[in-house]
């Protein structure tokens, strides 16, 4: 079910329970911002999901309320795992889906990062 992305952060959200060690992931990177991780379930043979470390549920708040050294951050370490993956060459997709709009499923803010095959036209 997509999720308001108006609603309070929620501490027990599947993505802070990983964050706080609670839950595994098949981590690809970590720095004082941001955890990046493989997606559970894969849309591309790269599929990797970028998170920050702050309560944030999703790019609205995160771009209205984090600091800028957060921001800058977590930008700075989508595009080093993209590096990291061999990915600039070939090329890769980012997503971010904000709310019930953009089927939004987990409240914690998370950037898709895709690759691994031509990924065809952006879909609306
Ligand atoms: P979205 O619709 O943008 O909220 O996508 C949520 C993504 O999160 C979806 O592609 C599946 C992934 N996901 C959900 N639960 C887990 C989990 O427990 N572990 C991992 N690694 N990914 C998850």
């Amino acid at each position: 079910m997509p999720i308001d992305a108006t609603q309070p952060y929620d501490d027990t959200n599947v993505f802070a329970r990983i964050l706080r060690g609670e839950l595994p992931c098949r981590r690809v990177y970590e720095d004082e911002h941001a955890l990046a991780f493989h997606d559970i379930n894969p849309q591309a043979p790269t599929h990797i999901l970028v998170i920050p470390k702050g309560r944030y549920v999703s790019w609205d708040d995160f771009s209205a309320q984090a600091s800028d050294a957060a921001i800058a951050g977590f930008i700075r370490a989508v595009g080093l795992v993209a590096r990291e993956q061999g990915l600039v060459a070939p090329g890769y997709r980012l997503l971010a889906n904000v709310g019930q709009h953009g089927h939004q499923e987990v409240p914690h803010l998370h950037v898709h990062l895709f690759g691994g095959r031509p990924l065809g036209p952006m879909l609306a």
